[in-house]
């Protein structure tokens, strides 16, 4: 059954089934106008990610020569990501957890602020198809664990160890101390977070990560939460993050970065803002990397970071490029 057929007639669309909040942020309801009347001379299509992830921007790009959706785009220009077992930060080769098993957060969100998600999943190459499959076809925007894994095999995802040669043999060294530290820039904060623009001038989102590598087993991070790791507005733009998940959850990062935007702040005016308030509740910690990425309807975009280091990845007409950003910290 249709996703919005199963709400109609589901006992979960009576008040207070679903939290006010999420039903306000996650419309599945289809009700938002999907222009802004602010917007000009948009630049579509586009794209953008965390990072130097060219090959998964050059996807996405592909995809937007096509007639097909924002939503296509980031789905699959950050599978390539997740698919590639060198990149040890996300999918398949992400660094495991404390115990030695990889657990996958991923989320994604379009135009409609429908939008899907999946925490501590395992075994699973693809994340972002699960949480895409949540979206579309359940009545739920969350699914966790056990529960994600078995929705992932009713829908056809395949049972894959995780693991590679590297990552074990590392995770072996890493026992030997067995001493969890975060260490800006380095590859504990690869997630991918992508937002693109599609050839009609509607916004999608998604984000996909192994999270921090051997963390405390069950642990979540920003990536896969609504609000926090991502969050698009067609109206007015889209944010991702990447970094300590915990410091973007406390400050909904993404949601924030949008509402900065909606309230007329460009979108590097607005990730600058959102690593400051982060900052103000950070007066005595410099040990941890946050970085900020943002897009408006107008295709312009925005990038801001705690420590130097963090760059992304823009794709237009115009070409491509990895635009380093500015930092809190020089
Ligand atoms: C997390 N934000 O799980 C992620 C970490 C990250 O590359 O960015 N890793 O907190």
């Amino acid at each position: 059954m249709k996703r919005r057929k199963f709400l109609k007639n589901s006992s979960l669309t009576t008040a207070g089934a679903l939290s006010a909040p999420l039903l306000a942020s996650c419309n599945n309801t289809k009700t938002k106008k999907e222009t802004s009347s602010t917007v000009s001379n948009p630049v579509k299509p586009i794209v953008i990610c965390t990072w130097n992830f060219k090959n998964a921007t050059a996807k996405a790009w592909e995809v937007l020569q096509t007639d097909a959706s924002a939503l296509d785009a980031v789905e699959l220009g950050v599978m390539v990501e997740e698919a590639d077992p060198t990149n040890e930060t996300v999918g398949k080769g992400g660094r495991p957890d404390r115990d030695g098993n990889v657990t996958l957060d991923a989320c994604i969100m379009d135009k409609d602020s429908n939008c899907g998600a999946v925490v501590y999943l395992q075994n699973i190459a693809h994340p972002i198809s699960v949480a895409r499959k949540v979206m579309e076809e359940t009545p739920h925007i969350i699914l966790a664990g056990k529960g994600a894994e078995q929705f992932a095999y009713e829908k056809g995802f395949k049972k894959e160890d995780l693991l590679t040669e590297s990552t074990r043999k590392q995770y072996e060294e890493w026992k030997k101390n067995s001493k969890y530290e975060t260490i800006i820039n380095i590859e504990n904060h690869d997630t991918i977070g992508m937002l693109a623009i599609d050839k009609k001038g509607d916004i999608a989102g998604a984000c996909t990560t192994s999270g921090m590598a051997y963390k405390v087993a069950g642990r979540v991070g920003d990536s896969p939460i609504i609000g926090a790791g991502l969050f698009v507005d067609n109206e007015v733009g889209g944010a991702t993050a990447t970094g300590v998940g915990e410091e973007v959850i406390r400050t909904v990062g993404s949601f924030l970065i949008v509402e900065l935007m909606r309230q007329g702040k460009s979108p590097q005016e607005a990730c600058e803002e959102g690593v400051k308030r982060i900052m103000a509740k950070n007066k005595d910690r410099k040990d941890f990397q946050i970085g900020f990425l943002a897009i408006n309807k107008n295709g312009e975009t925005g990038g801001y970071c705690v420590h130097p280091g963090f760059t992304y990845r823009k794709y237009d007409a115009s070409g491509h490029d990895n635009i380093q950003v500015n930092s809190f910290y020089s």
